[in-house]
């Protein structure tokens, strides 16, 4: 019994943090610093605020639209191998048409709705873009562009677009489909979860067999400088010995190159490992003296 009351009350006491999820609204906290760009001090962001001037090429406002977007994890749940999306991949708009956007972030984290390849005259860096930390809302207005184009949105916090928060948006008809929109477009690097993993190392290796091995090696420099000079001869062999065994490496490598960048490359390869072996030596000749010290006080 008392165990059952005990799991209850840490039930009760873990739930109070989950019902207490709050959304801050920051709409009322914002404050003008001019150019369309609004802040509070809470995290909340308005970049490209226009709910006045119309872009060139628009008469007027064809409609008045409002949209709520929310962002989070749970949006990526049907998107596998996703981390992060909006609820919404895609928005079609007529050109001219006056824009509010209440973003709102159910994340624990920041997140962005940002809007890129607006008018530059217009719209700062030509972007739009709402920005909230943590779970809130905020929102904002933008005129958008007359003509057919598609515009990207995402979140630009490190990797959220990669993982998963991206969407397009249609002006008139769009220019065509975006790579990699969740659910929308097919995506640029495609996940496998067909293959296992040696499955994919003996494709990859069958597909290394294949290509053709190339014969042609270039001049080995390092011959001609040890005819010069013999007292780096030590230098010289390694280099040498370096140089016959990454032979069919450096092949492959060369293929396409100059001989003056084929010399040029093998110049540098020498030089960092003589650089390596300098370290390696003044590494040794530290461990070896600092063993004497060590030695010395107990004589
Ligand atoms: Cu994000």
């Amino acid at each position: 019994m008392v165990k059952f009351l005990s799991v209850a009350a840490l039930i009760a006491l873990f739930s109070v943090p989950v019902a207490a999820q709050e959304y801050e609204d920051h709409d009322a906290m914002l404050m003008d610093h001019g150019d369309g760009h609004l802040m509070d001090m809470a995290g909340g962001m308005v970049m490209g605020q226009n709910a006045d001037t119309l872009p060139g090429g628009c008469d007027n406002i064809s409609e008045p639209r409002e949209i709520t977007v929310h962002a989070g994890h749970k949006y990526a749940e049907k998107f596998p191998g996703r981390m992060f999306a909006f609820d919404t991949q895609e928005f079609n708009f007529k050109p001219c048409t006056k824009l509010t956007v209440h973003f709102i972030n159910e994340d624990n984290i920041r997140h962005q709705w940002m809007m890129h390849g607006l008018p530059k005259y217009l719209y700062p860096k030509g972007m739009f873009h709402l920005e909230v930390s943590g779970p809130g809302k905020i929102s904002g207005t933008l005129i958008l562009p007359p003509g057919d184009k598609t515009y990207l949105v995402h979140c630009d916090i490190a990797q959220h677009m990669e993982k998963g928060m991206k969407a397009q948006l249609k002006v008139g008809k769009g220019d065509g489909d975006l790579a990699s929109i969740p659910g929308v477009t097919a995506y640029v690097v495609p996940d496998d979860y067909k293959s296992t993993l040696p499955e994919l190392v003996t494709k990859a290796e069958a597909e290394a067999a294949i290509e053709p091995v190339v014969v042609a090696t270039p001049p080995p420099p390092p011959k001609a400088v040890q005819q010069e000079d013999s007292f780096i001869s030590g230098v010289t062999v390694i280099g040498l010995a370096i140089g016959l065994l990454a032979a069919p490496f450096l092949a492959r490598k060369f293929k396409g190159m100059t001989i003056s960048e084929s010399i040029a490359y093998i110049f540098d390869l020498l030089r960092s490992l003589i650089e390596l072996v300098i370290k390696l030596l003044s590494r040794l000749i530290n461990l070896v003296s600092s063993n004497k010290n060590k030695i010395l006080p107990g004589k």
